[in-house]
């Protein structure tokens, strides 16, 4: 069972549930987070609640494919970690020249407490087929895509979800306490296009997740990795974020990239990046140059 969100007739943000026989049915929330609440009132899971609701209802006529879908989640706060698969650490390691002895990404690969970093706000933050951003001051960047962590103000893993960290190699490379600027500005963070509610998810270590970029229609990179692959478990990754924090329900917990484009590989205007992670979907968004910046002096 999945939860999406789709734009309306009346053009309103309309919360639905999506079974696995491909069935679309309206449920009566008007957000995921007011679904986790109405769930924790009753003492019910989400999956059992929104089971509940559709029994009695009827599907909408509508496929999936026929539906403008839109950001499943209105997250307060994503955070991300970061450096939890090999293949992070060796891009990090080459992009920062600093693979002499033990680098920082070694360590933190290492490392008891995880690497996790605040990576978008609601505003910063775009679902499926709105453009991401590539910034204006970077001439090295690539998408970063991720699993992501649904959960409860208690820290609970009420779902899953894809993310695209976009991020910038330069950036970080040049300095890694340039790192929020590297990750974070307008539209360098995306989310969707369905969250499947945890109890329905058979092992949430083999997800298999692909990444591709067409450009100009031709597909200019393919590669796929899986979640097995991870050195850390979710419950460790949550546990470090709730420690001594305040974590709103439904924030969203990126797990780290495990696919990263070759080293003369950037992202350009008009590129169409898709990520599939298997039992989720396909999150599509179209490259954009923010035109809306303004440039301080
Ligand atoms: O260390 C910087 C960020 C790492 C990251 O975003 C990742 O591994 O996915
Ligand atoms: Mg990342």
């Amino acid at each position: 069972m999945r939860i999406i969100c789709y734009k309306s007739e009346q053009k309103s943000d309309q919360l639905a549930a999506l079974t696995d026989s491909g069935q679309i049915y309206v449920i009566p929330y008007n957000s995921f987070q007011h679904l986790m609440e109405e769930a924790e009132t009753k003492n019910q899971r989400c999956l059992s609640l929104v089971q509940q609701v559709i029994q009695n209802s009827l599907p909408i006529d509508e496929k999936l494919e026929e539906l403008q879908l839109t950001l499943p989640i209105r997250p307060e706060e994503v955070w991300a970690s970061g450096v939890t698969y090999l293949k992070s650490r060796e891009a990090r390691n080459l992009e920062s020249k600093a693979a002499t002895n033990q680098s920082i990404y070694d360590k933190v690969y290492e490392a008891e407490r995880p690497e996790l970093f605040l990576k978008s706000t609601l505003n910063r933050t775009i679902g499926p087929d709105t453009p991401v951003y590539i910034r204006t001051d970077s001439n090295w960047q690539i998408p970063e895509p991720e699993l992501g962590l649904v959960l409860s103000s208690k820290g609970e893993i009420v779902g899953y979800t894809i993310g695209n960290d976009m991020s910038s190699r330069d950036i970080e490379g040049e300095n890694p306490l340039y790192l929020p600027q590297a990750k974070v500005w307008k539209n360098s963070c995306s989310i969707g296009p369905s969250i499947r509610l945890a109890e329905t998810v058979d092992d949430p270590y083999n997800l298999l997740i692909t990444c591709r970029i067409h450009r100009n229609s031709e597909l200019i990179f393919e590669e796929s990795a899986n979640t097995s692959q991870l050195k850390r478990k979710y419950d460790e990754l949550v546990s470090f974020l709730c420690r001594d924090n305040v974590v709103f329900n439904g924030t969203v917990l990126l797990t780290g990239t495990c696919i990263v484009p070759d080293e003369d590989f950037t992202l350009a205007e008009g590129d169409v990046i898709e990520i599939e992670i298997s039992g989720i979907g396909v999150l599509r968004n179209p490259v954009q140059v923010n035109k809306s910046v303004k440039i301080a002096n």
